[in-house]
């Protein structure tokens, strides 16, 4: 079904989980527990562990500070190698504290400013003790009332605080600054959007670039477009995927709107994002909220290598060939054809001939490790999201 180069790159994907997918999340109204989960870092990476082993596709896992704060990272980094995984993006965290409440980098008080840049120096320190290249920024900041701040002014405290961070970055490290066009402010966000994000990268130098969290934008949004255009340009850094019906629901990657991530991952495909060399991390940024967290998270990067395969049967000379004709409902067809192709039997097959489970959500339920997790986890706190 599929070609010696969509093979190979099938075989090369790389999916990043993040750690805090596998702690007890839910909404404003209820966090609804669940047995067996992790009580520290250490136990999230194990539970990473299973997705990899059984899947073939998530080799790294996304740290949150200070969510995953340890005494020592080195010990981390063995624990994590011994799993067969590697520590990807930190992400930093200044959306908890009362003194952010109006705001952190883009703050008008120069101490708030500088607190949440010393935060984000102790993330580059981890990102040292780990390995870690990429150090992933989402801001909470933004006014809820018009008038309450100067926007103006906050984009430029936000330039200001953003360069000092990125001046303290290694040759090998990346900034990822992530956009959001709400939410928890109501009014303005001061990085609404890929356009506000992608001039302060530019701004900052190479080594900035920007993630793009599929739940981000106001319905209706064309997010291929985004996604083309940031390829173009040379900034798409990292994708937070996830899935959402109304707002940042955080739900399963491809639940919501396969279809849409089909047409995200053509984009990458024609942007050059599965070429060897690309440095596009491929992110989730989801909670399981009332569904099983790990088989959660096996279903999500199944999904997103359901429609990566897909992505890559688009046969693109009769696409080429169409366009450049003009035959518009024939160009359309060639795109359909392969989104409604079922790649499922022949991503077992690959995966059998790979040593991996046909079904990785039934090889982990025979596994007896949430059973294991279950009976071990009792005692001690219970990681949430936000511990
Ligand atoms: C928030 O809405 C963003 O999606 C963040 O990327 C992320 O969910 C948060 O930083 C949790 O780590
Ligand atoms: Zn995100
Ligand atoms: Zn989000």
């Amino acid at each position: 079904m599929f070609s010696t180069q969509a093979i190979e790159r099938l075989d090369q994907q790389a999916i990043e989980v993040p750690s805090w997918a596998y702690g007890n999340s839910g909404t404003r109204f209820k966090v609804f527990a669940q047995a067996g989960v992790p009580r520290d870092p250490y136990e999230k990476l194990a539970d990473a562990a299973q997705v990899h082993a059984l899947t073939g596709l998530a080799p790294s896992v996304a740290l949150h500070i200070p969510w995953d704060e340890v005494d020592d990272f080195a010990r981390l980094v063995d624990h994590a190698e011994s799993l067969g995984l590697r520590i990807g993006t930190i992400n930093s965290n200044t959306f908890q504290d009362d003194i952010y409440k109006l705001g952190s980098l883009a703050h008008a008080d120069a101490d708030v400013r500088q607190a949440a840049i010393d935060h984000h120096l102790r993330c580059i320190e981890v990102m040292h003790a780990t390995g870690s290249t990429d150090l992933k920024i989402w801001l909470a900041d933004g006014t809820n009332y018009p008038g309450q701040d100067d926007m103006r002014a906050r984009q430029d405290r936000l330039a200001e605080s953003l360069a000092t961070i990125y001046e303290r970055l290694a040759d090998d490290q990346r900034l990822v600054l992530e956009y959001k066009f709400f939410e928890p402010a109501f009014y303005h966000t001061d990085v609404p959007d890929w356009g506000t994000s992608y001039t302060h990268c530019v701004e900052l130098g190479e080594r900035a670039v920007v993630c793009l969290d599929t739940g981000h934008h106001a319905p209706g949004t064309n997010i291929e477009f985004i996604v083309t255009q940031l390829l173009r340009l040379g900034r798409l850094g990292a994708f937070d995927f996830n899935s959402r019906f109304y707002a940042d629901d955080d739900l399963m990657v491809g639940a919501a709107d396969p279809f849409q991530l089909f047409r995200i991952m053509h984009e990458v495909n024609r942007g050059g994002g599965f070429e060897a060399g690309s440095d596009v991390v491929f992110m989730l940024d989801q909670c399981h909220n009332i569904e099983a967290k790990i088989p959660g998270q096996i279903r999500s990067v199944l999904n997103v290598q359901e429609m990566t395969a897909r992505a890559l049967l688009i046969d693109q000379d009769a696409l080429a060939d169409a366009q450049g004709r003009g035959d518009v409902l024939g160009a359309n067809e060639v795109f359909m054809d392969a989104f409604y192709t079922d790649v499922r039997t022949a991503l077992a097959d690959r995966r059998e001939a790979r040593g991996l489970p046909r079904d990785p959500i039934a090889a982990y339920a025979a596994s007896g490790y949430q059973a294991e997790i279950e009976r071990a986890r009792v005692g001690g706190t219970q990681a949430g999201w936000g511990a």
